[in-house]
């Protein structure tokens, strides 16, 4: 039976391809979806981005209660100030892969402390954009058993 993942994304996100390409790359956002559906196989794919957190806190909700099978998430600058996504991932019954495009943990010390790592079941950061493709399979991998 298909099952159901959402990749969920934060703000600024929208501006992949041209936003500071030394660090994001240039890979677009469009281009990430693709590289998701790729990767999920048989798998429903809902592949969503917002600048606004409440946005975000709703579409972790609409997972949860629509019995999503994971969530891959890059809440971006969320990541680290947002205790409203931290809650709502905690709601989440089943896997949740915080995904960075960045490796945080090289980066200004602002960056450095994730909230969300706290209840995620796996972080994947510095990959670049192909760290959702990776996202996407792991957790496939984990829904698998
Ligand atoms: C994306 C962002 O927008 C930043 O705020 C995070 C994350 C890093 C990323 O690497 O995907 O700090």
């Amino acid at each position: 039976m298909a099952r159901t993942i959402h990749v969920l994304n934060g703000p600024n996100l929208n501006r992949l391809g041209k936003r500071e390409p030394e660090i994001y790359g240039h890979t677009t956002l469009a281009e990430v979806e693709a590289l998701c559906r790729a990767a999920a196989g048989e798998d429903i794919v809902v592949f969503r981005q917002t600048n606004y957190e409440g946005q975000l806190v709703e579409w972790i909700h609409e997972a949860t209660d629509s019995g999503a099978a994971g969530i891959v998430i890059n809440p971006a600058g969320l990541t680290f100030t947002s205790i409203p996504v931290l809650d709502a991932l905690k709601m989440f019954h089943g896997p949740v892969i915080e995904l960075h495009i960045s490796n945080i943990h090289r980066r200004e010390p602002i960056y450095h402390r994730s909230l969300v790592s706290g209840v995620a079941t796996a972080v994947i950061a510095g990959l670049g954009a192909r760290g959702y493709a990776t996202a996407v399979r792991s957790l496939r991998e984990l829904l698998e058993g």
